[in-house]
């Protein structure tokens, strides 16, 4: 089987709060056939990439809320995207907000992303894990930016799956500033980290943090890529959606950590990249080599300890 794969990011321009699932599909299924015509195998599309980022409003109605989730994957407005992808042969990774009922029939609500392969198959789903921004209602922001009112954070942590011929992790925006995401999906071997986005440009608790954006989110996702030796896809929902403004500036990164294939646009845009998957040796093998290298004797704390703890004894002597 080869190693080489042809990778899409299917960055998507804003959606709007009354557009309909079938008209965003109509809009994914383009990028699909844009996909097929370039020779595309995976193509992937944001966060949330079905509705408008609704956390942006602190919506309290029950009924509301969970008119803006998904019950069924898929469900009749995104089957005709499963359908039209099994038969170009492409597959596929999207994000959604999912309602989902457990065997004792309680309600969760997730930020989710799944995997799905050429011929349909849904091979793996992971629900984000870091779930940034405010529970409560805060009048005093131009926008809110309540994820934690919505969603709770992911329970199965970060996975891999053998898919595509390679080890492929998945990631869902704010788990991306996080080094502890690619160490994690890093240490299961993982040579493909796909993850979707949508982050104003406006930050309000630091608004200095604005201008940075665009810096930021790739610093983050080119160092994780070159200090696990992956490859990573990051693909945005950008530009002025319901008058908030979102970052673009979509990526696919090689694993010495170089920008490989980058959108220009911050509307619809696919950009595409022919990757080597073994290309994940040279940095696995070499420099992070970590069953070599790495000395987890002395990272306990990263696991042991969530906030910042000064240790009393840090004054004076060697
Ligand atoms: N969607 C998402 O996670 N966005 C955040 C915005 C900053 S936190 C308010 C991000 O990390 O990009």
């Amino acid at each position: 089987m080869t190693r080489h794969l042809t990778v899409g990011a299917a960055q998507l321009g804003p959606i709007a709060r009354e557009e309909t699932r079938e008209r965003v599909v109509e809009r994914l299924m383009s990028l699909l056939h844009e996909s097929a015509e370039r020779g595309v195998d995976l193509v992937v599309y944001p966060e949330l990439a079905l509705t408008t980022f609704f956390p942006r409003w602190y919506i309290e109605d029950q009924v509301e809320i969970e008119g803006w989730f998904e019950a069924e994957m898929p469900g009749p407005a995104t089957k005709p995207l499963f359908d039209e992808a099994a038969r170009l042969g492409i597959g596929f990774c999207l994000g959604y907000a999912e309602l989902f009922t457990d065997a004792e029939g309680r309600t969760h609500r997730y930020n989710t992303q799944i995997l799905v392969e050429r011929d349909g198959s849904v091979v793996g789903r992971f629900r984000k894990v870091h779930i940034p921004g405010h529970e409560e209602n805060e009048p005093g922001r131009p926008f809110q930016h309540a994820e934690r009112h919505y969603f709770e954070p992911g329970p199965d942590g970060f996975r891999v799956w053998r898919a595509f011929g390679g080890i492929i992790g998945m990631a869902i925006c704010n788990d991306r500033r996080w080094p502890e995401t690619y160490r994690v999906l890093g240490l299961q071997g993982a040579e493909l980290v796909l993850i979707g986005y949508n982050t104003p440009l406006h930050y309000s608790p630091d608004p200095t943090q604005n201008a940075l954006q665009a810096f930021h989110n790739h610093l983050v996702m080119q160092a994780g890529a070159y200090q696990n030796g992956t490859w990573v896809v990051g693909v945005a929902k950008g530009g002025i959606e319901e008058g908030v403004d979102s970052l673009a500036h979509t990526v696919i990164i090689a694993p010495s950590g170089q920008i490989v294939a980058q959108t220009v646009t911050t509307g619809d845009e696919l950009t595409v990249a022919r990757i080597d998957l073994d290309h994940t040796k040279m940095y696995k093998e070499t420099l992070f080599d970590f069953d070599r290298y790495r000395m987890p004797e002395h990272y306990g704390l990263i696991s042991e300890q969530r906030g910042v703890v000064v240790p009393p004894d840090i004054d004076g002597g060697a």
